[in-house]
């Protein structure tokens, strides 16, 4: 017997997906969760299986449907094995809804998981194929760990299928790990019919954070050490001396009060909103005029794109996979980590040049268009899906 209809063919029919992430803020948490309202609007069945409610579903969109990971607390257990509740929820759930595959975000520990549940469902006579999508810090941060990096290792050798958001990362994983095992590029998106600059509500929304004479800047992050929030802080105080600017600060995270405490040693703690953790960032990134992303790294730079999307470039670092999103010049900024003075003056430079912002506005919109747009890379990992299913199914 093996999961899913075999007498259907699954070269056609929608599938069911299980799909394992990060839930809360965070990159790969708000790909995977996309990913899966885009299959589920495709048609797809998509089963969440998470330790809570991805942060960006109502609970309410057809053929999604939530599985909570439940880790039974013990007082021997100093620290309670998720990862093993996971695989018995990934395996129960994959047996009850028939799912053809899993999908699973963020190398660890989703893929040992993975492994284990179709280890469990194998020695029953189910057949459960995942996939693994690394998305960054799994490889460049966390996975080089020595705790770590063996059973990160091991994850990614035993997914059936794996695929990494830039060609950087791939790259990256393949020299970190010693490995050959093939993966595939499948580059982040956005859904540019949601991600888009609406004039109403520009009109509607930006009055609450800008006045009209005034720049609006935009950065958007988990506020970790590697975003450098430091550093979106000294740009934005070397740009309001300049010209009248105010900055959104979106999300939240460790860097939060460094970032409070340097605009007020800066003075500009009066232009800033600390806007803290948003559900509604396709509404406000179309407000501003100029994103700030000084990463230390970025496998991708979702943030990037998805203002992009809105018609905001980015003035972000040379760091990863961001020249693959960002061509300097055209639709956005590249700079070395920590040049702040040379990326305020290039935001005063575009501030100061209505035409040539706007120049880049719509390059930045093109580019998002032309290659990122979810209707492009769905289909690109609907395709993976049933190639993986045909050769490990
Ligand atoms: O550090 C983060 O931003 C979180 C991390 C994650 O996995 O949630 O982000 C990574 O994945 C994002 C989505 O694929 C990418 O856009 C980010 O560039 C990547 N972050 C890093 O590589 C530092």
């Amino acid at each position: 017997m093996t999961s899913g209809s075999p007498t259907l063919d699954r070269s056609s029919r929608p599938l069911r997906i299980g799909i394992t992430c990060y839930p809360t803020y965070g990159g790969s948490g708000v790909v995977a969760t996309e990913l899966g309202i885009e299959l589920a609007a495709r048609g797809h069945d998509i089963h969440f299986i998470t330790s809570s409610q991805p942060f960006r579903l109502t609970g309410r969109e057809h053929n999604i449907h939530f599985h909570q990971v439940e880790v039974f607390h013990y007082p021997l257990f100093e620290h309670p094995p998720y990862d093993l509740a996971l695989a018995t929820r990934m395996a129960e759930v994959a047996e009850f809804y028939a799912l053809d595959l899993l999908h699973v975000h963020y190398a660890i520990p989703h893929s040992v998981s993975a492994y284990l549940a179709k280890q469990m469902l194998a020695a029953r006579g189910i057949t459960l194929p995942f996939i693994t999508t690394l998305h960054g810090t799994d490889i460049t941060l966390v996975g080089l760990d020595r705790s770590y990096l063996p059973i990160t290792r091991f994850g990614i050798e035993v997914s059936d299928g794996v695929t990494a958001i830039s060609e950087h990362l791939r790259e990256r994983t393949r020299n970190a790990f010693k490995i050959d095992t093939p993966i595939e590029v499948i580059r982040n998106f956005v859904n540019c019919d949601v991600y888009k600059r609406k004039p109403e509500l520009v009109a509607e929304m930006r009055p609450l954070y800008a006045q009209p004479a005034e720049a609006l800047l935009v950065h958007l992050s988990n506020f970790r050490p590697v975003k450098r929030v430091a550093d979106v802080v000294q740009v934005f105080a070397r740009v309001a001396a300049a010209t009248p600017a105010r900055l959104m600060l979106i999300g939240d995270g460790p860097d939060r009060s460094t970032a409070e405490y340097l605009a007020r040693k800066l003075g500009v703690a009066d232009r800033i909103h600390f806007l803290g953790k948003q559900d509604n960032v396709n509404e406000l990134l179309p407000c501003a005029d100029l994103m700030l992303m000084p990463s230390e790294m970025e496998s991708f730079g979702l943030a990037a794109l998805e203002a992009m999307a809105c018609g905001v470039p980015a003035v972000a670092t040379r760091v990863g996979g961001v020249p693959e999103l960002i061509h300097d010049g055209l639709d956005g900024c590249l700079f070395e980590i920590g040049e702040v003075d040379a990326m305020a003056h290039a935001a005063i430079q575009l501030l100061t040049q209505p035409e040539r912002l706007e120049e880049m506005a719509r390059a930045a919109r093109k580019t998002a268009q032309d290659h990122f747009c979810a209707n492009t890379i769905i289909g690109i990992y609907e395709a993976y899906y049933r190639q993986i299913l045909v050769q490990k199914g």
